[in-house]
């Protein structure tokens, strides 16, 4: 579990960059058996989220910023372990986020539940084009694929690469998510068949468990 106090000493520690401290405090929880979920939201995200605030207003640069970036994903290597060891089902997904989206932290967790639930999971990372998915998804001809974005301006660009997706590929089913949607944006999975928002790991992981039944 991870108390209040565990958070602040953590994210102090993030904001200073002091990457050897985070690992420390991450490699404790691990040890404790803490649930790969509990981490990712309650530790990762809640910081990040706090990091994002501390930006707009101004408390923290956009150097401090990049450096908690890039030390949250340096620690998500860390549990990597944990999520490969499952045993796999042969379903195949590909996560990606959007063109011109580079917020990729909450894709690749999307991605790792993936792996957790006994999925292939292929993470693409940022700012994937449109064209380069469609021919990805001919190569590996996945049972589902799931966009993120993050900033709201890029909703146009998820229509587009429905659009497309759609018209290539009329029954893949997909799945949307990322914070954009917090500024509206979610009707659009409702003008397409067999694409559905999905707003939390815990509803994701509901759902695929859901399907292996
Ligand atoms: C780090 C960061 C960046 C980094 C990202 C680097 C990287 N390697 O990912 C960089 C520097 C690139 C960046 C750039 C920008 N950013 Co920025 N960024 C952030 C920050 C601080 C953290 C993002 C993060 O990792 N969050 C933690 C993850 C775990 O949370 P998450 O993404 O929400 O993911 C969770 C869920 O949403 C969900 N989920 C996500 N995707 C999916 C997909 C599916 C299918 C499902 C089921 C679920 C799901 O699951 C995850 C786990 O719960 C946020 C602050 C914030 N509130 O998040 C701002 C934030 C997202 N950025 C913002 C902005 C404005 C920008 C810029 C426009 C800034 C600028 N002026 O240049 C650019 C835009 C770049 C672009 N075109 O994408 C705004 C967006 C506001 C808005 N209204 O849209 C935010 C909210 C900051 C703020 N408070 O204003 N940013």
């Amino acid at each position: 579990m991870i108390t209040k106090e565990i958070y602040d000493q953590y994210l102090e520690n993030l904001v200073s960059g002091n990457r050897n401290k985070c690992r420390e405090i991450v490699e404790t929880l691990m040890k404790a058996n803490i649930d790969i979920k509990d981490l990712y939201i309650n530790l990762f995200q809640t910081s990040m989220y706090q990091v994002g605030d501390m930006w707009e207003s101004n408390q923290i640069s956009v150097a401090t910023e990049h450096l908690a970036t890039s030390i949250t994903e340096s620690l998500m290597t860390l549990i990597y372990p944990n999520i490969f060891s499952k045993e796999h089902t042969g379903k195949r997904a590909i996560i990606t986020c959007i063109a011109n989206e580079f917020h990729q932290i909450g894709a690749r967790m999307v991605a790792d539940i993936f792996e957790i639930n006994g999925w292939d999971g292929y993470f693409l990372g940022t700012n994937t084009p449109i064209q380069d998915l469609i021919n990805f998804i001919e190569i590996k001809n996945p049972d589902l694929v799931c966009f993120s974005l993050s900033v709201y301006f890029n909703i146009n660009e998820l229509i587009k690469t429905l659009e497309a997706v759609r018209s290539q590929y009329p029954k893949l089913r997909i799945i949307v998510g990322g914070q954009a949607f917090r500024w509206g944006g979610k009707e659009i999975a409702e003008t397409y068949t067999n694409v559905v928002y999905i707003d939390t790991l815990d509803k994701l992981e509901n759902l695929l468990k859901e399907e292996m039944n």
